[in-house]
């Protein structure tokens, strides 16, 4: 995969040379070109960005920069899906990650201040994308996260059990609580089927430790699945346990 990153502030997405993004870099699996916005400024003081046509607070990012980093990178191999990171766009999900995975190349647009001129977004941008409903003050660690949600679903870069798991059910639900070695803490004994060695009953446990938080964290999930009775079963199991009755 080849992802382009387009940014006023090409040293923020240096960190992403560690971790995950170093990881496939080294493997071959990616290639990242950086791609500096204000190489493309027309005038000497290198400006991208003007007043709002109509008026009113902040800056937009100007057509002509914007146009001629895309045809730079357009002529620079094969053509990626433009996708511009902004609030305005389809909220991220695994799904939407999974989708990305499989593309050949992506370039993502970081925009400051109010953004792009929409001039740019209706002639080359393929998909909006933001991250969730609150305001950051620009698409880089939007791009961030997203290339580290996509990349780890690409066979290799993580070591494959991952992906693999991936369609279960229980990788659908919210996970299950986690214990290591001392079994005793000061106040808390880890739970003693943990210690069983009984696997069965491990699994047991597990899942219906997740199918409780999932309902009491994220009922939106969980409404979005369809229980069979063993599993309905188990959630119920979960609610009494934890005296909370059984959903109706
Ligand atoms: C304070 C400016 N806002 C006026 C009502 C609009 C606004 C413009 C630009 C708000 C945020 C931004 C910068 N945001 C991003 O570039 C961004 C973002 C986000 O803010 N939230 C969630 N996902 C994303 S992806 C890119």
């Amino acid at each position: 995969m080849r992802i382009d990153i387009v940014t006023i502030f090409p040293e923020y997405v240096e960190p992403l040379r560690h971790a995950l993004l170093g990881k496939a870099l080294e493997q071959g699996i990616l290639s990242v070109g950086v791609h500096d916005l204000r190489a493309w400024a027309q005038d000497a003081h290198k400006s991208v960005d003007d007043t709002p046509c109509g008026g009113g607070p902040g800056m937009v990012m100007q057509y002509e920069p914007l146009a001629r980093t895309a045809a730079a990178i357009n002529a620079d191999g094969d053509k990626p899906l433009h996708i511009y990171l902004s609030p305005q766009g389809t909220t991220f999900n695994h799904e939407l990650a999974a989708e990305l995975a499989r593309k050949p190349r992506i370039a993502l647009w970081c925009g400051r201040y109010e953004g792009l001129d929409q001039r740019f977004i209706v002639e080359h941008i393929d998909a909006e994308i933001s991250i969730g409903d609150f305001v950051l003050s620009g698409g880089e660690i939007a791009a961030a996260i997203i290339i580290d949600a996509v990349l780890r679903l690409i066979p290799g870069v993580l070591g494959d059990a991952a992906s693999v798991a991936e369609d279960s059910f229980h990788h659908k639900l919210l996970d299950h609580p986690h214990y290591t070695r001392p079994e005793n803490t000061a106040k808390i004994r880890a739970p003693e089927i943990l210690l069983s060695g009984n696997h069965a009953l491990i699994a047991r446990w597990r899942l219906k430790q997740a199918l409780g938080r999932t309902f009491l964290h994220r009922p939106d999930i969980l409404n979005q699945l369809e229980l069979s009775d063993a599993q309905q079963k188990l959630l119920n199991e979960f609610l009494t346990e934890q005296h909370l009755g059984e959903p109706s």
